[in-house]
């Protein structure tokens, strides 16, 4: 499948799958051979494109820190990053506020759909043991503390630490600026070396894409909610969708505003990763494509990239954001709450947090929306009414998180005059140091 565009091919992968879900699910042998012969290689797929993303940001993070001229670049780049993040999340929540009060979904749920659902979450061990151990006490610096691991191969064992493998990256890129070149040279040289093994490994997991995602979309058929819930959170469903839509126009406004590049060629860089965030609904099994989409076919300088997306890839997440913000005032709506404006003020900041505390892993917008919840004295017993359909939109808030990094990334490139025509090659001739 060499020949045919990588978004092609990804998407012929997702149709293929479904289409087998489909009709393997007419027999009442297909759930389990897609179980037990199919899904495993979904499951490859997704653990190989993880394998690679700590190594990744490690490398690519030591390289494109170290490569900076001083502190001072690192920290201008730094502060720009973290403040367009904050700000494009502050929008991808207002959005979501904005269309569940306007679609009110939570209305369409009758008594004794919610009563129904109220018992399965009574009786559901799983979602409650969660719960439990997120509101374990935290200080309010927990956060920050979490940042600093105590042991770097404990932190890189683990996607959801990828803040820490960050933290370290930055750090040790910081002790190679501040060690004399000749010392400095023989680690960068290796860490050069270490980055284009890396971007090598990346070319030959894609080559299975189209057979990972099949097995991926293949899997989700068999687990597809069941048809009455689906129907009674159809309005729900729509005003998440309708506001990640939304968002994706915001990103393209903004690339077209800001960095004079047209809509078509945004988009036709970046597909291959939303399909990819599509079929695994992880930002982190899908950051070593992003990386390279972003580098090869938008054109943002890979110093810049190395930078903004490992960190974007866990601490932006618009589309989970959005997601939150709709959730929590739909589940408010359901169990017949007027919130307040302060209390919806109040979701824009804990749904703002929520997502920067979120992992970038299947499912973790929705673990961390209990933090929403509890902030607004929603009761989480609300989480029984969402989590049929928390896979299919996390597949889909997933692709939005991604789309807004990549957003950010070209923002920052084109600020430092890092942003070029993809066409040209030879980067450091037409780049000067930053
Ligand atoms: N699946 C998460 C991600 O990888 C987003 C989420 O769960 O909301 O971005």
């Amino acid at each position: 499948m060499k020949k045919i565009a990588l978004h092609w091919q990804i998407l012929i992968g997702m149709a293929a799958g479904i289409l087998i879900g489909l009709l393997f699910t007419q027999f009442t042998w297909g759930s389990q051979i897609i179980t037990d012969w199919i899904k495993p290689f979904g499951n490859i797929f997704i653990n190989s494109l993880k394998l690679i993303a700590v190594p990744l940001i490690l490398a690519s993070l030591i390289k494109g820190v170290s490569d900076l001229k001083d502190i001072s670049s690192l920290s201008q780049m730094g502060l720009k990053t973290i403040v367009t993040y904050i700000f494009t999340t502050l929008i991808a929540v207002s959005i979501g506020l904005g269309v569940v009060n306007l679609i009110q979904p939570g209305t369409s749920i009758d008594d004794d759909t919610r009563q129904e659902l109220l018992d399965a979450y009574a009786g559901d061990a799983e979602l409650k043991k969660q719960d439990a151990e997120r509101q374990k006490e935290s200080g309010p610096l927990q956060a920050l503390e979490d940042l600093v691991p105590d042991n770097i191969f404990g932190a890189a064992s683990d996607n959801s630490n990828m803040l820490q493998v960050i933290f370290f990256a930055i750090f040790f890129g910081i002790g190679l600026i501040l060690i004399p070149d000749k010392q400095s040279k023989p680690v960068k040289d290796f860490f050069d070396g270490f980055n284009e093994v890396i971007l090598k490994m990346i070319d030959i997991i894609m080559l299975a894409a189209p057979y990972g995602v099949l097995a991926l979309m293949a899997a989700l058929v068999v687990e597809a909610p069941s048809a009455d819930l689906f129907y009674a959170l159809l309005y729900y469903t729509l005003a998440v969708v309708s506001g990640l839509a939304l968002m994706i126009g915001v990103y393209i406004m903004f690339v077209w505003i800001f960095t004079k590049k047209s809509p078509g060629f945004f988009l036709n860089g970046i597909s291959p990763a939303q399909l990819l965030a599509i079929s695994t609904s992880s930002s982190a099994a899908t950051l070593p494509l992003t990386m390279e989409r972003v580098e090869e076919h938008i054109g943002v300088h890979p110093q810049v990239a190395s930078f903004v997306l490992p960190i974007g890839a866990t601490i932006n997440m618009d589309g989970t954001s959005l997601y939150q913000a709709v959730a929590a005032v739909f589940i408010a709506q359901a169990f017949g709450m007027d919130l307040t404006l302060g209390t919806q003020l109040g979701i824009i900041a804990t749904a703002t947090l929520a997502s920067i505390g979120s992992a970038a892993v299947p499912g973790a917008g929705m673990v961390m929306l209990v933090i929403v919840l509890g902030q607004a004295g929603i009761p989480e017993a609300g989480l029984a009414l969402i989590f049929a359909m928390d896979r299919p939109l996390d597949m889909l808030r997933t692709s939005v998180n991604v789309t807004g990094d990549a957003t950010v990334s070209m923002l920052i490139a084109k600020s430092q005059n890092q942003l070029h025509d993809p066409q040209v090659k030879n980067w450091d001739d037409d780049y000067p140091k930053n």
